[in-house]
């Protein structure tokens, strides 16, 4: 749900943005990571450390169970300490997106060539980054890490740092 009061100046829109274990291990790479989403003027409304046990990784990628790729990723998922962040800005969802690139590595690296994807990527399992793909699933992807977070709530609070004028 966009925030669009006539008093904003612009649409204020919220993703969930994971810096997944393979970035965590590299502390360059993950100060790089950070860096990238405070020079895209996005606010970082909440960010975390956290480790997943197996059993979150299942449910999380449960659209996933069946494919080939999935004993690898839930194992990944759940192999070491991730950073995940609700940001937000006008365009969060499609503008974080962007920013990591495809998520194939090497489809990366041809199409996306300065994606973060295409930069830090180690293969298409171990891709550095998770971005919701929706609004719905920002939504629903906000409340599985920060299940203590109410987005109409924030909404409702961040509305004057969106007007326009002076
Ligand atoms: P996304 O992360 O770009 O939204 P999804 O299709 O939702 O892409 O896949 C979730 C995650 O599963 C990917 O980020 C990646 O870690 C892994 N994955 C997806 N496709 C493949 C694949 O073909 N080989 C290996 N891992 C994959």
């Amino acid at each position: 749900m966009a925030l669009t009061t006539a008093r904003c100046a612009k649409a204020l829109q919220l993703t969930l943005a994971v810096i997944k274990p393979d970035a965590v291990a590299h502390p360059l790479v993950l100060e790089a990571l950070h860096e990238k989403i405070l020079e895209n003027n996005f606010i970082i409304v909440k960010a975390k450390e956290t480790v997943w046990r197996r059993q979150d990784s299942e449910r999380f990628y449960a659209e996933h169970k069946g494919r080939f790729f999935y004993q690898r990723l839930v194992e990944f998922m759940s192999s070491g300490p991730m950073w995940a962040y609700i940001l937000a800005r006008e365009e969060a969802v499609s503008h974080w997106r962007a920013m990591m690139g495809p998520t194939k590595v090497f489809r990366a690296r041809y199409d996306a060539p300065g994606s973060i994807r295409a930069r830090f990527g180690l293969t298409d399992t171990r891709n550095t980054t998770h971005g919701s793909d929706s609004e719905d699933s920002a939504w629903r992807e906000i409340a599985f890490f920060f299940p203590e977070f109410s987005v109409a709530e924030w909404m409702e609070r961040a509305e004057p740092a969106f007007r326009a004028g002076p």
